[in-house]
């Protein structure tokens, strides 16, 4: 019987990904492994996780940091922030061209047999996923501050990633498979068939759990649309979530979509304005 492993958040843990699909026993040609997106960014070894990931055909998704590569790639460096300069130090021109080249190709979903993979979540309130905003689904978390798999249906289970505070999710209908690993937790994978999750502890903890607080003292907004004076910007996510909300922060994107995701999620308008 060919089995199927939906696999969660990498962030170039390498290692334990190659365990996680050992752990399966993956017989390439018959299994199917899919993956929720966010190889790159944060842990030790991406390009490896890369290769791996093209070596076994593995089936992935766009993830938020993905696609911050790709529209990185697209404007000038001298435009990028200093977060952006650090996150790019880490590897070649040529090493990032090459990711660029391989993941501007990922959808930002997958219809697959047993469940709808998706990166981060689904649009409360939209039907169609053409209809929903990328954004949505690269980066949402909470939508009006509720969970977004709270207030959507859908027909088939949901898989997807992005969440490592809240960790695992098994609910009726969604299966959260980001348990952290770069952080040191673990990483998460669900075969259907078998009705089993897999789980390979992380070797170490490769990123510090990112403190929204400390962020926001060491970056003070820099985005366009920031109209507030450097003394009065914003000292701790809440604060930021405040901003937003009253739209002292403004994303780049000033479109009436754009307005109505930064309203009902903070969350995705203080990431996508580089918090
Ligand atoms: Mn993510």
């Amino acid at each position: 019987m060919s089995r199927t492993l939906y696999i969660g958040d990498i962030h170039g843990c390498a290692d334990e990904l190659e365990r996680i699909v050992d752990a399966f026993g993956f017989v390439k040609g018959k299994d199917t492994l899919y993956q929720t997106g966010d190889i790159i960014n944060k842990g030790p070894d991406m390009i490896r996780a890369m290769k791996f990931i093209q070596d076994n055909g593995i089936l992935t998704v766009r993830g938020n940091h993905e696609e911050h590569l790709i529209r990185m790639m697209e404007v000038p460096q001298t435009e990028w922030t200093e977060k952006q300069r650090g996150r790019f130090a880490r590897l070649s021109l040529e090493e990032w061209t090459w990711i660029r080249n391989i993941v501007k190709d990922w959808p930002l979903w997958r219809d697959t047999p047993h469940a709808l993979l998706v990166h981060a979540g689904l649009e409360p309130g939209k039907s169609k996923l053409e209809d929903m905003d990328p954004k949505v689904l690269l980066s949402v978390r909470l939508w009006n501050d509720i969970p977004w798999f709270e207030q959507v249906k859908w027909h088939k289970t949901v898989v997807f990633g992005h969440w490592a505070k809240k960790g695992f999710v098994n609910i009726p209908g969604f299966i959260g498979l980001d348990s952290g690993c770069v952080y040191g937790k673990k990483l998460t994978a669900w075969c259907p068939e078998e009705d089993k999750f897999y789980e390979i502890p992380a070797a170490r903890e490769y990123s510090p759990v990112k403190d929204k607080t400390k962020v926001a003292l060491e970056a003070p907004c820099k985005v366009p649309g920031d109209k507030l004076p450097y003394s009065q910007r914003p000292k701790s996510f809440e604060d930021i979530k405040a901003c937003i909300k009253s739209g002292d922060i403004a994303l780049a994107d000033s479109s009436e979509e754009a307005e109505k995701i930064r309203k009902a999620s903070p969350s995705i308008a203080a990431e996508w304005a580089g918090y």
